[in-house]
């Protein structure tokens, strides 16, 4: 056990797991199966504190005090990252350190399927950019600078969260980035709108989608491959908050993340959000480009137990994202004193819906309170919220978040269904706390 993960022992066997560290017998019927007594002192023991609501913490589940295990790594203009995979790069940000209400560029985590060009030595305003396909009346090829002057600026917060957000809960286990929680970030872009350009370019009526093509290379080396082309149905691309985005927060885009020029159609699984932007195709069908076919960035159409394989043709493209929500303050493993209120607070998001409620639990989800939300600052832009919370009496607990949207669907407790590439796990963000009295 001592050479194998928390999260790895969790997603393989999450019974044996439990049994292993904590000692305790449980239940092998349902993966949520309340603990038994047994084990309960071991795993005071270890959290070195009393659970006063043990008895609805699902078993199963690693304690929220005991599952940030990871290390911090620091990567140039980053700061706090937690890094997954460093060939593609990828990392993400721990929930605390997205407490700003705009993300800082230095806590925008970092998703890369291939090799980032070399772009230190260009003339960004030279940067080309040309706009084909089946559906353009009139190919263009235009430079960034070009862009710039011929159409409107625009200024939006806006969400990107990977697909993949959530994956490492998954079980059985699906491969890829292990993200955590991290993969989310809502800084402010500046740049036009994708639909002015595409208007410019005499989009024709038998249009079906709008796809990208970027300068990064493709891991094998391969010139002929590309690491990611992916895209979106027209409507989407028009959409007034669809842009390409030259600037991050007022300053030129960082390099990893598509300077000089990337895409941005929020709300989606961000891989629709192309770095390093060199194509935009008007396609007269659904684009089939790298990272659109076979299983990638899609889900069962249908529901599927866990394990099962699922035929390409099954598997349907991921749109909006699902709610989701974050606690970003305190962090996670907090020391506070009994008969003290807890000030909590944190963002909520819904993909291309509004966050309609905001509840916390303290009790493992047997009951909630409601949290004050508020209205995003522009469409698609995450929502903070806000609640005070008071603890009974000492001893080990989690604040649970649950978010619901303006359609009634709320974040699953525990896990979301399963499926094969690990998507779409908007679970209740959890942290521990610590009341001493
Ligand atoms: N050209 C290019 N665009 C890309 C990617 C990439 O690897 N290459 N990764 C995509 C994926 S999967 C995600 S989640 C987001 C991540 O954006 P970020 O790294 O700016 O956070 O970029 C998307 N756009
Ligand atoms: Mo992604």
């Amino acid at each position: 056990m001592k050479n194998r993960g928390l999260h790895e022992l969790y997603a393989e066997n999450p019974e044996l797991a439990d049994e292993l560290i904590w000692g305790r017998e449980v239940e092998t019927v349902s993966r949520r199966g309340f603990m038994k007594s047994g084990g309960l002192a071991a795993m005071a023991a270890v959290i070195g504190a009393s659970i006063p609501f043990a008895r609805y913490m699902p078993g199963g589940l690693i304690p929220a005090a005991l599952a940030q295990s990871n290390e911090a790594f620091s990567i140039p203009g980053k700061s706090g990252l937690i890094i997954l995979n460093d060939r593609p790069l990828n990392a993400e940000t721990p929930a605390h350190l997205l407490d700003d209400p705009v993300t800082p560029a230095s806590r925008v985590f970092v998703r890369n399927n291939g090799v980032p060009p070399s772009t230190w030595d260009i003339d960004p305003l030279d940067w080309r950019i040309t706009v084909e396909g089946e559906a353009c009346g009139q190919p263009k090829v235009m430079t960034l600078g070009e862009i710039q002057t011929r159409f409107k600026h625009h200024t939006l917060q806006l969400q990107i969260e990977c697909g993949g957000n959530g994956r490492s809960e998954f079980n059985p286990p699906a491969k890829g980035n292990q993200w955590s929680t991290g993969a989310i970030a809502c800084p402010e872009w500046t740049g036009v709108r994708l639909r002015d350009v595409l208007e410019d370019c005499g989009m024709t009526d038998d249009a079906v989608y709008v796809a990208y093509e970027a300068a990064d290379s493709h891991l094998s080396g391969d010139p002929t491959k590309q690491p990611i082309s992916r895209g979106v149905p027209v409507h989407k691309a028009v959409e007034d908050e669809s842009l390409i985005v030259w600037a991050m927060n007022g300053e030129p885009l960082p390099e990893l993340h598509g300077y000089p020029v990337r895409m941005l159609c929020a709300g989606w699984p961000a891989s629709v959000s192309g770095k390093w932007l060199t194509h935009i195709l008007l396609r007269d069908r659904v684009h089939d480009g790298e990272k659109m076919t076979g299983q990638s960035y899609r889900m069962p159409c249908e529901p599927v137990p866990p394990g099962a394989a699922v035929a390409d043709e099954n598997m349907c493209i991921i749109e909006s994202m699902p709610v989701r929500s974050l606690i970003t303050y305190p962090k996670s493993g907090i020391e506070v004193s009994l008969g003290k209120p807890l000030d909590l607070r944190g963002h909520a998001w819904a993909g291309d819906s509004l966050v309609k409620a905001m509840v916390t639990s303290i009790d493992f989800g047997a009951s909630w309170q409601k949290a004050k939300l508020r209205k995003p600052v522009n469409r698609l832009a995450w929502q903070h919220w806000t609640t005070s919370v008071e603890f009974p009496e000492a001893g080990y607990y989690e604040i649970w978040a649950r978010a619901e949207d303006d359609a009634g669907r709320s974040q699953p407790m525990v896990l979301p269904g399963w499926n094969p590439r690990g998507y779409l796990n908007n679970a209740c963000h959890r942290i521990a706390v610590m009341v001493t009295a």
